[in-house]
């Protein structure tokens, strides 16, 4: 059984990777985390299907959307682009002291029949409410695995400990903290903060002990080429590739972008020759 279980998280692992192991993911869970605002700026991306298939046209290799979106859209993706159905999260209508907790909003047997071809959950770490994350994790990996779907971790440390102790949620201490305790509880994959330089995120890189870690994309960039420079870092760091989200969706048109993106992370492009290429500047 346990041979089948490797197998498929294997798989289903490809379906986001590529052969040089790294991966460019769009993520859009945004309408519930930050609220339909952050589709002010390109307010007919507020449209999953719209800005969906814009991106798969111009080349993704995943995306991540929370369950009821993945089903008014699901079949706009192509069956080579991979799917990734979080199952926690939290809105920002939440009372300020309850913001570093996610909360669960599905479940893995609905991902499976959603077709995912894995599964992602919030852990904060450091935060007043770190173990109920931990248990909502260790609940979806192990049901997760028993099917042979890979689990994805957002490994954020965050909270008002993090704050008084580190100063900032990116300190490399807490997100190479954070990013071996994701490692350490089974996950497949982990995504975290950028740490602001290559030589420490070598280091959660590192610590992650061979499981693959991606970048959080972020806010929107004032300048592309600043943002394809922090992926170059990542990639030149080990990181095995970006989960993109304002980054992408906030622009008129992404596919530029996102066309740089895959550059950078698939053919070791400099930043700005990349941005070129595309027409970025
Ligand atoms: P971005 O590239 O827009 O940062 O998206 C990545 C992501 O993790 C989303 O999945 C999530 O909604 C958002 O960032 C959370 O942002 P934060 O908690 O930092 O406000």
């Amino acid at each position: 059984m346990d041979a089948f279980q490797n197998i498929g998280i294997k798989r289903r692992l490809k379906r986001f990777f590529r052969r040089d192991g790294r991966a460019l993911i769009f993520a859009m869970d945004h309408g519930f985390e930050h609220g339909p605002e952050d589709f002010n700026e390109v307010w007919e991306h507020v449209n999953p299907r719209i800005i969906l298939k814009k991106v798969i046209r111009a080349g993704i290799d995943g995306v991540v959307l929370l369950p009821g979106i993945a089903r008014i859209s699901g079949d706009v993706l192509n069956p080579n682009v991979g799917l990734m159905v979080k199952l926690t999260s939290k809105t920002n209508l939440r009372p300020k002291e309850d913001q570093f907790l996610q909360s669960p909003l599905g479940f893995v047997e609905d991902a499976i029949k959603l077709g995912a071809d894995a599964v992602a959950a919030t852990v904060y770490w450091g935060s007043p409410y770190e173990d109920i994350m931990m248990k909502q994790f260790a609940e979806v990996a192990s049901i997760a695995h028993d099917f042979g779907l890979p689990v994805v971790q957002f490994a954020y440390p965050r909270g008002p400990y993090i704050n008084e102790k580190y100063g900032k949620k990116e300190d490399y201490r807490v997100v190479m903290y954070g990013a071996r305790a994701a490692a350490e509880m089974g996950a497949d994959m982990i995504k975290t903060y950028w740490t602001g330089l290559r030589e420490t995120f070598a280091k959660v890189v590192d610590a992650a002990a061979g499981v693959p870690v991606l970048l959080s994309g972020g806010a929107k960039a004032k300048n592309p080429v600043e943002f394809l420079k922090v992926v170059y870092d990542v990639i030149e760091a080990g990181g095995a590739g970006a989960v993109v989200g304002r980054n992408i969706f906030q622009r008129e048109n992404p596919e530029p972008m996102i066309k740089a993106l895959l550059r950078v992370i698939h053919r070791n492009e400099e930043p700005e020759e990349a941005a070129k290429a595309e027409g970025l500047i």
